[in-house]
């Protein structure tokens, strides 16, 4: 999937074999040619040519930063609060200190989403150490920067939930915790990336990361559910996920409907003889995988839980969340 801002800038997503092309919305792609995305930057606006930093924000430098991808719908930031509390909790981690209270930051998100005149898309909220110079110790850095960018986002087309989804199991493992927490959501994606490079190679739409017991982590941008005789199982956190917003919201509907979610250690072998298996991310919402590593995951359809999920989701996240304009 990709997203591509108003300016045209395009931020890849879990790809996706061919057929999975990004729907291209023309009414978007006109306004693009009129009115260069606002991008906030510390307090101000600038037009996306304009919007910068630093050489030596240790962002760029070091990785040394935190993010959040958040979704808005018809109107409505979905889970701001959560991506909030996730950002201010990867901040204390590392020691950062966000500039602004929760408050401002909320404004300044819906603010940026009013400047672009936008009702559906992503934002990508950014936290750099800031500027310090070229050694690593983060006492150099004296304001963190905060950078919001707005996007349009394509949705996979139908086609693909409809489908699903292949997946590899990659070798590079994702990082240890006692190295560096997943739990952390921060700039330093490299890991992440390594085993995106891998199912690029293996021709696949994403990578399966497993930790180094070898229990299955989570993938590239995603956390990862499997389906067994109607009960649903996760990783735990511990296990190196992230704990997604998207996967909080799949325990919620599986409560409401009765169905019960364990978070609990996964092995390959779990995928392989799986019913359903699925993936969460706010950029890919609820998608199916139909395949691991070769081989047809149930039926090599979608199963029926998969769909349900999908379906309540798509109605909370159309209901549900900040409204933007009121
Ligand atoms: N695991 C990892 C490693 C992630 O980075 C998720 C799981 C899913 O979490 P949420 O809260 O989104 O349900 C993520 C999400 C994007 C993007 O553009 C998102 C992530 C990383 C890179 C890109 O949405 N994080």
């Amino acid at each position: 999937m990709k997203t591509t801002n108003a300016g045209g800038t395009v931020i890849d997503e879990p790809k996706s074999r061919e057929a999975v092309k990004p729907a291209v919305h023309k009414a978007t792609a006109a306004k693009r040619a009129t009115k260069p995305s606002q991008i906030y930057v510390d307090g101000k606006f600038y037009a996306e040519g304009e919007a910068k930093v630093s050489v030596f924000d240790h962002g760029l430098l070091y990785g040394d930063g935190i993010f959040e991808g958040i979704r808005f719908y018809n109107g409505r930031v979905f889970r701001l609060e959560e991506h909030l509390e996730r950002l201010w909790d990867s901040a204390r981690s590392i020691l950062l200190e966000i500039p602004m209270s929760q408050r401002a930051m909320t404004e300044a998100l819906l603010e940026t989403i009013r400047q672009n005149d936008l009702r559906e898309g992503y934002i990508r909220l950014i936290v750099t150490r800031g500027v310090g110079n070229l050694g690593l110790n983060p006492e150099q850095c004296k304001t963190p920067s905060v950078i919001i960018i707005t996007a349009q986002i394509a949705l996979y087309p139908e086609t693909v939930y409809r489908n699903g989804l292949s997946v590899v199991t990659c070798a590079t493992r994702r990082t240890n915790p006692s190295a560096l927490n997943p739990a952390v959501k921060s700039l330093n994606y490299l890991n992440n990336v390594m085993a995106r490079i891998e199912a690029n190679l293996a021709k696949a739409d994403e990578a399966l990361m497993l930790n180094d017991e070898g229990n299955v982590a989570e993938c590239t941008a995603d956390n990862v559910f499997i389906v067994k005789r109607g009960q649903i199982f996760t990783p735990p956190i511990t296990a190196g996920a992230l704990r997604g917003i998207t996967r909080s919201v799949v325990f919620e509907i599986a409560a409401e409907t009765g169905i019960k979610v364990s978070e609990t250690d996964i092995t390959r072998h779990d995928v392989f003889i799986a019913d359903e298996c699925f993936l969460t991310g706010t950029a890919a919402e609820i998608i199916p995988v139909v395949k691991a590593d070769g081989r047809p995951i149930g039926t090599g359809k979608p199963g029926p839980i998969t769909a349900r999920m999908v379906a309540r989701f798509r109605e909370m996240t159309r209901e549900t969340g900040t409204p933007i304009y009121s």
